[in-house]
């Protein structure tokens, strides 16, 4: 790939998400305390797979020393969402989704950023002037389960750019580029213009980035769309959308893709490219 941009280094982006996750957590109405009995049982069964893993696959005194390495520089390269985004949500996501019947949901990943712009729909996110890449008029509605559409609901959307950055993580980027909150109109109807982003690699030079390429993996997810879909009273989506055809669709180093979250966007004659898709919320 040739590029005239920075590279995605680890200290400005993985590294950022780490004071993006503190800002979030400290503002989290989240559970004050977890049941002794509860900690117990989670270390319990964690230690026991660890144990489990030393023992079939006869860990070195060396391999575990390395390992303790290497997850002390995760800490001190501000890496631990990164990595834990990467290959340890998706299995939270996909317990979460036992009791959900609505659109299908798929991992946060580090790279949310609360108080975006609020706009209206049709909305244009946030872009340079000169913004790269295929023009994508994304448009769709939002409904309950019982097909009723829902005005006023949320759509906050972020995005790679055409190079695969995100803004807040890569320091050539303006601040909320590519970044919103788009509102349903009355008929709870969205149309959200923006561009393709590029699929998206994990920054080869921090601890994340060396260990995929320690153990021969591919440092890829592919394209694609964040969102968090929202109305008062409605348990909030959080997914993602990928594009039909995309590199890496199969294999992506995040796990995070679903077959019911790929578009397949169509050209509009004028090489501007439009897709429809809608979102089921359900109550809590
Ligand atoms: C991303 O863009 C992303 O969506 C995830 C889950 C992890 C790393 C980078
Ligand atoms: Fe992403």
């Amino acid at each position: 790939m040739t590029t005239t941009q920075p590279s995605p280094t680890a200290a400005g982006s993985g590294s950022s998400a780490t004071e993006a996750f503190r800002a979030a957590r400290s503002t989290a109405s989240g559970p004050s305390g977890v049941a002794p009995e509860r900690v117990s049982a989670v270390l319990t069964s964690l230690l026991a797979g660890i144990h489990e893993t030393i023992r079939s696959e006869e860990v070195t005194y060396d391999e575990f020393q390395a390992a303790k390495q290497f997850l002390i520089e995760v800490g001190e390269g501000g890496e631990w969402p990164l990595l834990l985004d990467v290959f340890v949500e998706h299995v939270v996501e996909d317990v979460a989704s036992r009791t959900q019947s609505c659109t299908k949901g798929s991992i946060l990943g580090p790279y949310y950023l609360p108080g975006q712009a609020r706009l209206e729909s049709p909305a244009t996110l946030p872009q340079r002037p000169d913004e790269q890449g295929t023009v994508l008029v994304f448009s769709g509605q939002v409904r309950d389960t019982g097909g009723n559409p829902l005005p006023g609901a949320e759509v906050d959307i972020w995005q790679a750019d055409e190079q695969g950055y995100y803004s807040g993580f890569a320091p050539h980027l303006p601040e909320g580029n590519l970044r919103g909150v788009v509102v349903t109109d009355s008929a709870g109807r969205f149309e959200i213009r923006t561009i393709e982003p590029a699929p998206y690699q994990i920054p080869t030079d921090g601890p994340t980035g060396k260990m995929i390429e320690a153990a021969g993996w591919h440092p890829w997810r592919p394209a694609h769309l964040h969102l968090l879909v929202s109305a008062p009273g409605m348990r909030t989506i959080t997914t993602q959308l990928y594009f039909r055809g995309g590199e890496w669709l199969d294999s992506d180093v995040a796990t995070a893709t679903k077959p019911e979250l790929i578009l397949d966007p169509a050209d509009a004659g004028d090489g501007t490219h439009t897709v429809e898709y809608d979102f089921v919320l359900e109550r809590p």
